[in-house]
């Protein structure tokens, strides 16, 4: 596929560069438009023909929005939404039972929660490659981790962290999705309970949430989780170790000042009192060994039903260990050997490369400079460092490609990113984006087997990049080509539903979704046949009491039952099962005027519940246009007080 792709671009080029460049038609064009050779390169690079489909999917963090956004590459077509922390309308996500479940099992403690702050999408993996069967999100604000289900890109699981208050260096997963990992962002105490800000030291803490993942239920098995317990440093931007570095994990932090704020009484603000210091700390953990840790109860704090190894523990047993890095670092990507692990200065305009070789060999002879206030042992961050190179401003994040060695790190105030060799430490080339680079990716960047290929910058700022639609801006993704070696910026996406942190991406052929569920009523959530499912002839309305459920069928073009009718004050349960076996004939069903809508695609049955509570006649209806006779596929809910 790639082969014939490249073939026409080849193609293209020669015709544009030997003959008289292009045809009169398209030289019209280029002229009126003004347009260059570049553009129309780029354009023959990422223009899809109707019916012709992209190589790659990108499942995009979207942001405030709470939603997870699926595009695919080279088009950067947008594809879905997936509503995953936030209602979604359209999918009848939060309106029908099976969704309002789910999400209603991401409330944190009784509180409804009804917006997220999404950062970072990861996959399934095997062997540290990307397997297509699920993708996991956390949400910042609200720690949060969701699991979605590629196979019809449903929400079907949301935890809520039982003890951190937000977190940021998630969801990151372990080589074989052993454990979803989800670090902390802003310390605080692990109990619901008031603590003066005087007592941070004593009392806030960081940690690492690690979330068993039971890959055949395709669940998270909370009983089986645990947090390992972290001094308050603000923990950050984390990865897995993989190959040499199997079993262990990384995390960044930015206080290690362990400073408190207090602008309000003419302290420095949070800013300035956390970069003081010229170093924080990378906290590396054995997920290994603290599995087993939190099997002995003498290792394991029970704090709100939820197992918190302590830092004693971790480190009696050699399982934590901090290396200086420079000052509030952002992010940690290791290499795809495992071996290398590349943290982005952030304020700091070099790159530092740790060895892990070396890290290994410090904790084996147990080769530390001291401990920190915890206990916690220090590593020599010389002794540990590969190599740095100073890139430019601003240094964030690390994608790596195809070639081993080289890889790109965006660069956020010099709006760059820079593709380098981490094993001779050079500079190979630069390319602009507008603006403000914060995540990027390639390929499969971040698996054991990147692909490259194609880069994705995720831009902050969009500023003049777009026709202007007030105050907030879209932000914008690029698309940079990286099939030669000098990077090539061809095309500009805005994308205007949340500030969308991270990507990942994953060959297409990876990713195997269903056309329509195979069994006849399923339940989307659960992947079982759902309790209402009804088939043809099964119709009936049912009452027990005020309880009335109705089993209702959805075929082109007809509800069936046409007519309910109902007392005020009744709970009404309406099972909607789509008889369809063709693809792509989702029926939805909405009642005017009660909040009522569920999306049923073929084979799937959704469920709504409401209360019967004012008197009137409510019109129901298919909002999927389905067919040439969609809008006669309604009937009448008549609630009579009497
Ligand atoms: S990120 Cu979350 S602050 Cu660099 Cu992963 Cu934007
Ligand atoms: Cu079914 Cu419209």
């Amino acid at each position: 596929m790639l082969s014939n792709f490249r073939k026409s671009i080849v193609l293209l080029s020669a015709l544009f560069v030997s003959s008289s460049f292009a045809s009169s038609d398209l030289q019209t064009i280029m002229k009126n438009r003004g347009l260059t050779e570049r553009d129309i390169l780029s354009a023959a690079k990422t223009y899809t023909p109707t019916g012709m489909k992209d190589e790659y999917y990108v499942f995009s963090s979207g942001g405030q929005s709470g939603q997870v956004l699926v595009y695919g590459v080279p088009s950067m077509r947008i594809l879905k939404y997936i509503g995953v922390f936030t209602p979604e309308p359209w999918q009848g996500y939060g309106f029908d039972n099976e969704s309002r479940k789910i999400l209603e099992s991401g409330y944190i403690r009784g509180q409804k929660i009804e917006w997220g702050d999404t950062h970072h999408p990861n996959f399934s993996e095997k062997n540290g490659e990307y397997v297509g069967d699920y993708l996991f999100i956390n949400d910042k604000a609200n720690p949060r981790v969701a699991v979605i289900n590629l196979h019809d890109f449903e929400t079907t699981q949301i935890v809520v962290n039982p003890v951190l208050r937000s977190t940021h260096g998630g969801s990151f997963v372990t080589p074989n999705t052993e454990y979803i990992v989800d670090a902390a962002q802003y310390a605080a105490p692990f109990e619901n309970e008031w603590v003066p800000i005087e007592a941070y030291e004593e009392k806030y803490r960081g940690g690492v949430t690690l979330w068993k993942f039971d890959y055949e239920k395709g669940k998270i098995n909370e009983k089986e989780s645990f947090t390992l317990e972290l001094p308050p440093y603000m923990q950050d931007l984390s990865d897995a170790g993989k190959g040499v570095s199997m079993g262990w994990a990384f995390t960044n932090s930015f206080n290690s000042e362990m400073y408190t704020g207090g602008i309000e009484k003419g302290l420095p603000p949070f800013e300035a009192g956390m970069s003081r210091n010229d170093t924080d700390y990378m906290h590396i953990y054995n997920w290994q060994i603290l599995e087993k840790l939190a099997k002995d109860p003498k290792n394991v704090k029970v704090i709100n039903n939820h197992k918190v190894v302590t830092i004693d523990a971790a480190v009696k047993a050699g399982a934590l260990f901090l290396i200086p890095e420079a000052k509030s670092p952002h992010g940690v990507d290791v290499s795809p050997d495992g071996r290398y692990l590349i943290v982005g200065g952030k304020l700091d305009t070099h790159v530092s490369i740790y060895d892990f070789k070396k890290i290994k060999n410090l904790i084996d002879t147990k080769d530390f400079i001291g401990k920190d206030p915890f206990g916690i042992p220090i590593l020599d961050m010389k002794k540990s460092l590969h190599g740095q190179l100073e890139l430019g401003l601003g240094p964030l994040h690390t994608s790596f490609d195809k070639e081993d060695g080289i890889l790109y790190t965006s660069l956020y105030v010099d709006s760059q990113i820079v593709k380098w060799d981490y094993k001779n430490l050079k500079i190979l080339d630069r390319v602009n984006v507008h603006y403000n680079i914060g995540h990027l990716d390639t390929m499969e960047g971040k698996s054991t087997k990147p692909r490259g290929e194609y880069g994705i910058a995720l831009n902050k700022l969009s500023i003049d990049r777009f026709l202007p639609v007030g105050p907030l801006h879209p932000q914008n993704h690029q698309l940079i080509d990286l099939q030669s070696d000098k990077m090539e910026l061809i095309y500009d996406m805005p994308l205007p539903l949340g500030e969308p942190h991270d990507v990942v991406s994953i060959h297409a052929s990876k990713i195997k979704p269903k056309k329509t569920y195979d069994k006849m009523g399923t339940n989307s959530r659960t992947g079982e046949v759902h309790e209402g499912a009804t088939l043809a002839g099964q119709e009936r309305i049912e009452r027990d009491g005020n309880k009335v459920k109705v089993y209702m069928t959805a075929i082109r073009s007809h509800l069936n039952p046409e007519n309910i009718t109902v007392k005020k004050g009744d709970e009404v349960t309406i099972y909607i099962t789509n008889l369809e076996r063709a693809t792509d004939e989702t029926h939805a069903f909405g009642v005017s005027g009660l909040n009522v809508h569920a999306s049923v695609e073929p084979g799937k049955t959704a469920s709504v519940t409401f209360k019967a509570d004012q008197e009137g006649v409510f019109p129901y209806y298919c909002t999927e246009f389905c067919s040439a006779l969609h809008l006669e596929m309604m009937g009448y809910l008549t609630i009579k007080d009497d």
